[in-house]
């Protein structure tokens, strides 16, 4: 089973995501552009919504209720796969496998989004009054459903 995410406008890239063999992680591959060099906050988020624009898509996706955190830590929400890195180009290569965004199932992230924000998520560490919610990321590049992907 796979997924897709197509984003558009000045931030753009497509995203695939795929079930590994077990259907227990997903590997999430593609490449965004149009950044600005470095670290930027790549989450799923609850809502595959964009009806007031990205901010539709609602909070980070967190079925467990947990605190922001990055994907190593306990403590974190479903949706905090962490950073994308942006070299020189403006461009970042994805190449994520995370035990907590099944495709399918109560906590399946088909027909929530994927969100690229402006600045470096400090994965709750940061000291800031959105750490622990938001990862201090910023504003919201750019935002795109996930879709069941047409069988290759
Ligand atoms: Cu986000
Ligand atoms: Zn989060």
């Amino acid at each position: 089973m796979s997924a897709v995410c197509v984003l558009e406008g000045s931030v753009k890239g497509t995203i695939y995501f795929t079930a590994t063999g077990d259907g227990k992680k997903t590997k999430v591959t593609g490449s965004v552009t149009g950044l600005k060099p470095g670290n930027h906050g790549f989450h799923i988020h609850q809502f595959g919504d964009y009806s007031a624009g990205c901010v539709s898509a609602g909070p980070h996706f967190n079925p467990a209720g947990k605190e922001h955190g990055g994907p190593a830590d306990a403590e974190r929400h479903a949706g905090d796969v962490g950073n994308i890195v942006a070299d020189g180009t403006g461009t970042a290569t994805i190449d994520i496998t995370d035990a907590q965004i099944p495709l399918s199932g109560p906590d399946g992230i088909i027909g929530r989004s994927v969100v690229v924000h402006a600045d470096d998520d400090d994965l709750g560490q940061g000291g800031h009054e959105d750490s622990k919610t938001t990862g201090h990321a910023g504003g919201r590049l750019s935002c795109g459903v996930i879709g069941l992907a047409k069988a290759k």
